[in-house]
């Protein structure tokens, strides 16, 4: 290859792999950012529970979990809103590649636990989606909370979006199920599910306002 062409190729596998460095510490960046606004929730999380186990005897909080949204669903969640594929984008258009989830004792515990966490003012609340008073048609419930979580860096705050799903061990037990069912491979498509998990959903919502109305009738003795 002439001299020329040889600089001309070099050249442009260097603006390539300049590229590709550029973009995979741009990522690298975003998901440490993402992480940061999951620790962060976490933290406030464990402080309600500890503060409420001191003040009241009980956590409202059986457990929490999280996860960052994975590269291929990110994708894929661009590509069916038809949504550009950038760092951009990810930003600002989807709102749940941080996630963390909340499992609470009873039905009020959600509601408190939602109050707690916002109160303050330091997250700021950007939507809520309230799938308990209003479930969804297939039976579903949960408080979906999506806040902006203020993430300190050295170079100054930015502020993260961060999904938190609060429900019931009920609750959860059924979206877990429903979860598995759904993604079941092999199932006879004709095959009608919705009726039967909806009739779950109802009775799992029944024993969780049950167990509410005793915890309450409990407590009032014991006060
Ligand atoms: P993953 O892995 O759990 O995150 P979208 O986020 O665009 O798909 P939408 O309407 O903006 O949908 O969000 P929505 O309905 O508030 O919440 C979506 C998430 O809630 C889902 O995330 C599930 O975690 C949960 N969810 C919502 N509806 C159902 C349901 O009918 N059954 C179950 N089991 N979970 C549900 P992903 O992205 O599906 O997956």
């Amino acid at each position: 290859m002439e001299q020329a062409k040889q600089t001309e190729v070099m050249n442009q596998l260097l603006v390539t792999e300049r590229d590709m460095t550029d973009f995979i510490r741009e990522y690298q960046r975003m998901m440490m950012l993402y992480e940061t606004a999951i620790q962060e929730v976490e933290l406030k999380l464990d402080i309600i529970s500890k503060e409420s186990k001191i003040s009241v005897n009980r956590s409202p909080i059986r457990s929490v979990t999280s996860r960052l949204k994975d590269p291929m669903s990110t994708l894929e969640k661009l590509r069916r809103y038809h949504l550009p594929m950038t760092m951009e984008s990810i930003y600002t258009d989807l709102h749940d590649i941080a996630g963390v989830r909340v499992i609470c004792e009873y039905i009020v515990d959600i509601y408190n636990v939602r109050d707690a966490l916002t109160d303050d003012g330091k997250y700021t609340l950007l939507e809520e989606k309230d799938y308990i008073q209003h479930p969804k048609k297939n039976g579903y419930r949960s408080l979906h909370l999506i806040v902006g979580v203020p993430v300190r860096l050295l170079s100054g705050t930015e502020t993260v979006k961060c999904e938190i799903q609060l429900r019931t061990t009920a609750m959860d037990s059924w979206a877990g199920l429903e979860h598995n069912l759904r993604y079941k491979k092999g199932l006879d498509p004709n095959l009608d599910l919705d009726q039967g998990l909806k009739e779950c959903a109802e009775a799992l919502h029944a024993t969780d306002l049950k167990m509410q109305h005793l915890a309450a009738m409990l407590h009032a003795i014991r006060e």
